[in-house]
C-alpha cells in the first residue's frame, strides 16, 4: 500500500536536536534549535506560569470542548497584547482572532485562509526565513517564492533589494514578514524601513502577514510590539500570527494565536467564520490548559507584572551573552571584529560561520549549530561560553 512512499528529509534543526541528544560527548553544547535555557542551562518554568497553575489547579474545572475560535478571554487577551488595549481598531470591532496551536498553528489557520480565499495568489517570505514557512505555505497549496532580505557583505538588511522585490510583486501576493527578532538573521527592519515597507505593501496592494514568534526577546514587549502600530496607523489589513512558546517558555503546550485586521466589524464576523471552518475541519477546537495559563497570567495584574519581570530577564541574559561572548571571541583569538553579534535582536545569531566549520565544531567540538552559521545566543551560558568561543577560534 505504501511501497511508493519517500523518505522525507528531516527538519534541518528539529533533525540537529535528534543528532546532538544521540551524542555522546559529555561537554556538548546545543545552540542549534531555538529555545531559551537559563544560566544553569535548564529551560525555565516560569514563576507566573506557575502561580497561574497553581490558582488553576486550586479550582478544578471541567473539560468540555473549548468553542472552535479557543477561550474568549484568552483571544482578548492577546488582541490587546498585540494591538493594544485602548486600539480603534479593537473598539470598532475590526479584528477576528483564534487561538490557535502556538505560532506554528496561526500560521496554518491563516495560510489555509487565505489560499481559499485566493488560491492564484502566490507567498513571498525572506531570504533566509524560518526553515518552516516555506514548508507550511507550500502544503497549504502557494507557490513559494523570497524577498532578498540578508546582506552577508554589510551584515545587515538589503533593504533595496527587499523593497524592489515587494514593488514587482503581484497585487494580492502574501508578504510574510518577521515582526521582531527576525528568525535566522537577528537583523531587524529600521523604524523607517518598516514605514517604507509598509508603504510599499499598501501601494501595491500586498498582503501582510506578520509573524510575531519573539516579543519582548528584541526591546520589550511594547518596542518590539511598535511595529503593529505602524500597520494600523497606514490603514492596511494584515494578519498576525502570535507564538507564547517563547514569551512563556510554554513550547510543548502550543499556546499561539491568529488575529486579521479587518475593514469593518462586519468583514470580521464572515473572516472568523471562515477561520472557523478551518479549524474544524483541521483540529475541531483547541486545547484548554495553555491558553488557560497565558489568559489568567495577561489578565491578572500581579501575574502580569511578573510576566514581564521575568521576559525582561530572559531578554537581559541574552543581551548579556552577546556581550560576553563577542569578548569572549577577541579573548580566543578572533581577530575578526565581532561586534555584530550585539547588534542582533533575539535568540539568533547568523554568525558568518559557513557550513564546513558549522560541520568541525559539531564533530570535533560537540558545539551544535545550524549548518546556514545560525547559533541560539538563548541558549549560552557562563558554563559553556568559554568552549563555544574556543571551538569557534579553533575553526575560524
Ligand atoms: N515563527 C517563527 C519565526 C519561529 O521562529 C517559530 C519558532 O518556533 C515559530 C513561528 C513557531 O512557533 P511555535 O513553536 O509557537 O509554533
Ligand atoms: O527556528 C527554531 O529553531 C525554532 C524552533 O520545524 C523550530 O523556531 C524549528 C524548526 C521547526 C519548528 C520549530
Amino acid at each position: 500500500l505504501f511501497a511508493a512512499v519517500d523518505l522525507a528529509p528531516r527538519d534541518p534543526i528539529l533533525g540537529l536536536n535528534e543528532q546532538f541528544n544521540a551524542d555522546p560527548n559529555p561537554n556538548k553544547v546545543n545552540l542549534g534549535v531555538g529555545v531559551y535555557t537559563d544560566e544553569n542551562g535548564k529551560l525555565p518554568l516560569l514563576a507566573c506560569v506557575a502561580e497561574a497553575e497553581r490558582q488553576i489547579q486550586a479550582a478544578p474545572k471541567p473539560r468540555g470542548y473549548l468553542p472552535i475560535d479557543g477561550i474568549a478571554a484568552y483571544d482578548r487577551a492577546v488582541q490587546e497584547l498585540v494591538f493594544g488595549a485602548d486600539a480603534a481598531v479593537l473598539a470598532e470591532g475590526r479584528v477576528a482572532t483564534v487561538q490557535g496551536l502556538g505560532g506554528t498553528g496561526g500560521l496554518k489557520i491563516g495560510a489555509d485562509f487565505l489560499r481559499r480565499l485566493n488560491p492564484a495568489a502566490a507567498v513571498l517570505i525572506s531570504d533566509p526565513s524560518w526553515e518552516n514557512h516555506r514548508a507550511l505555505f507550500t502544503q497549504a497549496g502557494f507557490t513559494v517564492g523570497a524577498y532578498p532580505y540578508y546582506d552577508a557583505a554589510r551584515r545587515g538588511i538589503d533593504v533595496a533589494g527587499m523593497l524592489a522585490a515587494l514593488e514587482g510583486a503581484a497585487p494580492g501576493t502574501v508578504v510574510v514578514l518577521h515582526a521582531c527578532c527576525h528568525n535566522p538573521t537577528g537583523y531587524d527592519l529600521s523604524p523607517a524601513d518598516w514605514e517604507r515597507v509598509i508603504a510599499t505593501v499598501k501601494a501595491r496592494g500586498l498582503v501582510p502577514f506578520l509573524d510575531m514568534a519573539y516579543q519582548g526577546f528584541g526591546e520589550g514587549i511594547a518596542e518590539d510590539g511598535a511595529v503593529i502600530g505602524r500597520f494600523l496607523a497606514a490603514d492596511v489589513d494584515f494578519l498576525v500570527s502570535t507564538s507564547f512558546s517563547k514569551s512563556f517558555s510554554l513550547y510543548g503546550e502550543r499556546v499561539g494565536a491568529l488575529s486579521i485586521v479587518c475593514r469593518s466589524k462586519d468583514e470580521a464576523t464572515r473572516v472568523l467564520s471562515q477561520l472557523k471552518i478551518v479549524i474544524r475541519t483541521n483540529y475541531s477546537n483547541p486545547p484548554t490548559h495553555g491558553a488557560q495559563v497565558v489568559a489568567t497570567v495577561l489578565t491578572t495584574p500581579a501575574l502580569r507584572r511578573m510576566w514581564e519581570e521575568e521576559l525582561a530577564g530572559m531578554r537581559n541574559r541574552i543581551r548579556q551573552m552577546r556581550l560576553l561572548l563577542v569578548e569572549k571571541l577577541k579573548a580566543a583569538g578572533v581577530s575578526r571584529d565581532m561586534g555584530f553579534i550585539t547588534e542582533q535582536k533575539g535568540m539568533f545569531s547568523y554568525s558568518g560561520l559557513g557550513q564546513a566549520q558549522m560541520q568541525r565544531l559539531r564533530d570535533e567540538f560537540g558545539v551544535y549549530g545550524v549548518d546556514s552559521g545560525r547559533i541560539c545566543i538563548a541558549a549560552l551560558n557562563t558554563r559553556n561560553i568559554d568552549a563555544v568561543a574556543r571551538a569557534i577560534a579553533a575553526v575560524s
